[in-house]
């Protein structure tokens, strides 16, 4: 749908698979984070929703996938801010995660946050949401029951995916001019959630193993990409969390009806590409001294002053999660960064949020969210120490 959908994406996914073969061909040790069909295979996409309601009836449709909710990220403390908080939909179970490495990044408008949000246009965005049915009832059900029963027939879940595809592809209905011009005064995030009928796939990221080749590539082929590659610098030591980078897509074509009615024909950039990178899982002191080296002004020079230059002294430190301690079995980081998802998002939009000075007393945070959405949100470095108890395969 996608690839029908965006043409660049067709030509990253080309890209991305040429890099790959590249790059493993060329470096004999290019499979440590991941063999080149399940990284060449590799996918995360994202979506955006208006409440909590909306946000459950997602936990049960990826719930059947296998997919559940890992990890809190809140990127109204980004820089500048981004009026969502969010989750991110996948597998917690390593096996699980090497035959189906998928990834879903959902955010929730923060409509609870008055910053954003007065009273008034808070009960009028809450009232547009629950008219609105992001799912088919039928399709929900049916998710629950596959969860449930942990399995369904083959024919049956050719029919079920093609049903949730379906309820991500961007919508042709007709927009509200004047509710969308509103939402986007607040922030384009709102509009481009609150402000339309459905939700979409907004991009969709292959993983490649040299997203600074990756980057040349795309570049020579013509499509500009964002100024900067997110996240950590490349190092010539252990590759760490998450490097990302992206390019926007084309206007696409829109229906807008005005005040009076009728009809007139527009355009929306609501959709893009991102390729990614990853390293190995940090543990808390390690992502300390990320966050460290982040904020020291030249990372790529200081790195060396914040990380060691090989696993051994990686997981020696404590700083990174290697199976049963062994430097020669890293954990892959399977999360996102919330500075990065921050930039991504921005580097998309046309306008930032505008915050009025109303003080926050939303109370979202990581346990909110699970109670609100009625699941439980696993905990990234619980996964990750769990993992690094067991035995390297
Ligand atoms: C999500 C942006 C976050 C990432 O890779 O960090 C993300 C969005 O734009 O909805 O996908
Ligand atoms: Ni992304």
């Amino acid at each position: 749908m996608y690839t029908g959908e965006v043409p660049a994406y067709g030509t990253l996914v080309t890209e991305s698979q040429h890099v790959n073969a590249d790059h493993a061909a060329a470096n004999p040790g290019a499979e440590r984070l991941g063999t080149l069909a399940r990284v060449t295979a590799e996918r995360h996409g994202a979506i955006r929703v208006g409440s909590p309601t909306e946000l459950a009836a997602v936990a049960d449709l990826f719930a059947a996938f296998g997919m559940l909710p890992v990890g809190y990220y809140d990127l109204r403390s980004a820089d500048p801010p981004v009026p969502v908080v969010s989750t991110a939909f996948r597998p917690i179970d390593a096996k699980e995660l090497a035959r189906n490495p998928f990834r879903v990044f959902t955010s929730m408008l923060a409509t609870r946050d008055r910053r954003y949000f007065d009273p008034d246009l808070r009960t009028r965005v809450l009232t547009f949401l629950s008219r609105r049915q992001l799912f088919d009832p039928a399709l929900l059900a049916r998710a629950r029951i596959i969860a449930a029963e942990g399995a369904c027939d083959a024919e049956e879940a050719q029919a079920f995916v093609a049903a949730a595809v379906s309820a991500f592809a961007l919508s042709r209905e007709p927009i509200n001019k004047a509710w969308y011009d509103e939402l986007s005064r607040v922030s384009a995030v709102a509009a481009d959630i609150a402000g339309v009928g459905s939700t979409h796939i907004n991009h969709l990221t292959p993983r490649v193993l040299d997203i600074d080749e990756l980057y040349r590539r795309m570049t020579e082929r013509g499509i500009t990409m964002i100024d900067a590659i997110q996240g950590p610098p490349r190092t010539e030591g252990p590759a760490v969390l998450l490097r990302q980078t992206s390019f926007r897509a084309l206007d696409e074509p829109c229906l807008f009806r005005g005040r009076d009615g009728v009809l007139s024909a527009g355009s929306l950039r609501v959709r893009f590409g991102e390729v990614e990178a990853r390293g190995v899982a940090l543990t808390p002191l390690g992502r300390q001294r990320y966050d460290a080296a982040m904020a020291c002004g030249d990372p790529a020079r200081e790195w060396n002053n914040y990380f060691p230059p090989t696993d051994q002294e990686m997981a020696a430190e404590g700083l990174a999660y290697y199976r049963g301690g062994d430097a020669d079995a890293p954990i892959v980081y399977e999360d996102f960064l919330p500075a990065s998802a921050a930039g991504i998002f921005r580097s998309n939009l046309d306008s930032d949020a505008q915050a009025s000075a109303a003080t926050d007393d939303s109370g979202y945070d990581a346990q909110w969210l699970a109670g609100a959405i009625g699941h439980h949100i696993h905990d990234p470095y619980a996964l990750y120490e769990a993992l690094s108890q067991e035995a390297p395969q």
